[in-house]
């Protein structure tokens, strides 16, 4: 393990208070610039390339939907998308996300050994509403799962930066009425309630991260965040974000290991339900 790369007391006791860290120019821009030149890459060739890549085209529009990479129109790549778990085929991507670099400090948080459990390259803003991870993919044990988050560019206050509330890890999770942290949708206005008074109970701000191309953020599981608006729609902000559980918790599990200090699970791609209209109408015509 390499001891510089590992954290300093202020920088734990800051995680601590604030529930995220912020590693300024942690990636050279060599590396993100292999990782920006390889989802181009996978555009440009995407209706040849063997893997099934898995991409939500059209976020947040009436036209969104779950496609195979190869399926995308064009036009997609220049609307909000979430190009999902490249991790799981792409060596460069594990590299980045787990590698020796990362890998030894996503441990020391964790106390657990970090095991990617999803990623998410950006092309635009999310635009997504305040929300805990844990709303979506709560980890067995509480508190074992983080997320790591790339500017693969720079950020700025048109391009829909992320957004979080330091100090929102320390509010009690709240529970939906089958006792757990994941979401249940009909439940959300008491959620609102709830979190909107506990915000103001403890005077919490949000704040909002203009970051720059190589920084890395590191938020808790239960940290509340989300991505601002995007003022100025033709405006890119790429990145990558990366979910982590701990081997610990799926001790069934042997996860590939991409260095001593972390692993990803190995599992299949996300379901794609829909098919283009397009195929469906091949697939009519043609059998
Ligand atoms: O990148 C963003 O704007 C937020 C993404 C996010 O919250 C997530 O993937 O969990
Ligand atoms: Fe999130």
């Amino acid at each position: 393990m390499n001891k510089a790369m590992k954290l300093t007391a202020e920088q734990l006791e800051f995680w601590n208070d604030n529930g995220y860290l912020l590693l300024k120019n942690f990636y050279s821009s060599q590396d993100i610039e292999n990782i920006n030149a390889l989802v181009d890459r996978l555009w440009k060739k995407r209706s040849k390339i063997a893997s099934k890549h898995v991409i939500d085209i059209f976020v947040e529009t009436a036209n969104e939907r779950r496609v195979y990479l190869a399926d995308a129109p064009s036009s997609a790549r220049r609307k909000p998308y979430k190009l999902n778990d490249l991790y799981l085929s792409e060596p460069e991507i594990r590299e980045l996300i787990v590698g020796e670099k990362v890998a030894p400090i996503l441990r020391e948080l964790l106390e657990g050994f970090p095991m990617v459990c999803n990623s998410l390259n950006f092309e635009f803003g999310s635009q997504q509403e305040f929300h805990f991870d844990t709303f979506y993919m709560p980890s067995p044990t509480p508190n074992k799962m983080i997320a790591s988050w790339i500017a693969l560019e720079d950020t700025s206050s048109q391009n829909g930066p992320l957004q979080y509330y330091p100090g929102s890890h320390k509010i009690p999770p709240y529970l939906f009425s089958h006792g757990t942290t994941h979401a249940v949708p009909q439940e959300m206005p008491q959620f609102d309630q709830y979190i909107n008074s506990e915000l103001e109970k403890r005077n919490l701000k949000p704040e909002v991260l203009i970051a720059n191309k190589g920084d890395l953020l590191i938020w808790h599981s239960q940290l509340f965040h989300g991505g601002s608006p995007i003022l100025d729609k033709r405006k890119t902000r790429k990145s990558l974000v990366t979910h982590y559980f701990t081997n610990e918790d799926f001790p069934e599990l042997d996860p590939p290991k991409v260095c001593q200090d972390g692993g990803y699970m190995d599992r299949d791609t996300q379901a794609v339900v829909h098919q283009p209209k397009f195929k469906n109408w091949l697939q009519r015509t043609f059998g």
